[in-house]
């Protein structure tokens, strides 16, 4: 029986959880997040999305002809998601040409290792990144002003449909993988479980340091 999506999901719970439930999203929900938290999170997240769009542009380049459209339906919403950060940014007057902090350009990094990795590799990795915001903005329940449109970004039907869709491909592509590739597959999943949950403290401890003494 080859890999799936699900069977990632289901032989690693612990890792999904740590990277799909935390604090910073608790605190959104709740609204006890500082605006130092969100305003890091923002600026960063801007920085991953350059580097996750051009990622969706090299899995496009490797994906068999029936995996093209819905690749293409993800980067015309990624061409939206970039404009719509940097309106978001220009409302809380936030420089976008900050330096990726160490998490971010680690996790950056990881995005541009995958080049040269199988299609089934690289498409395990697009569906968890994916999944990953899509469970964590919608885990806390509805979220209050101003994070509803944040949480609806990633939490909305349509992007659930993608999300299943991204799934369905990466179980295509992992059902004619050989046991090597699935190895590199199920790493490279526990790679984005660990560096999304890394993504979230790294914003949560953004406020520490204004917060010390
Ligand atoms: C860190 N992971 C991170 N940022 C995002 N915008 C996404 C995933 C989108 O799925």
């Amino acid at each position: 029986m080859s890999l799936t999506c699900q069977t990632l999901l289901q032989t690693y719970p612990a890792a999904w959880k740590k990277a799909t439930i935390h604090p910073f999203l608790t605190g959104c929900h709740s609204g006890t997040l500082q605006p130092t938290q969100f305003n890091t999170w923002l600026v960063q997240d801007f920085l991953f999305v350059k580097d996750f769009t051009r990622m969706v542009g090299r899995v496009l380049a490797v994906a068999p002809d029936d995996h093209i459209d819905v690749l293409l339906a993800g980067l015309g919403a990624l061409k939206d998601e970039l404009l719509w950060f940097e309106a978001k940014a220009a409302e809380r007057s936030l420089n976008l040409a900050t330096p990726s902090q160490p998490t971010c350009q680690r996790y950056r990094e990881f995005m541009a290792s995958l080049a040269i990795a199988p299609y089934a590799v690289q498409s395990t990795a697009l569906w968890a990144i994916e999944y990953a915001y899509n469970q964590g903005w919608q885990l806390p329940g509805p979220m209050p002003a101003p994070y509803t449109e944040f949480a609806d970004r990633w939490g909305n039907p349509g992007f659930t449909d993608y999300v299943n869709l991204l799934a369905a491909q990466a179980d295509a592509a992992l059902a004619s993988a050989n046991s090597s590739v699935e190895a590199q597959a199920e790493a490279a999943f526990l790679r984005v479980a660990d560096l999304e949950a890394a993504f979230w403290q790294m914003a949560f401890a953004s406020g520490d340091e204004e917060m010390g003494d």
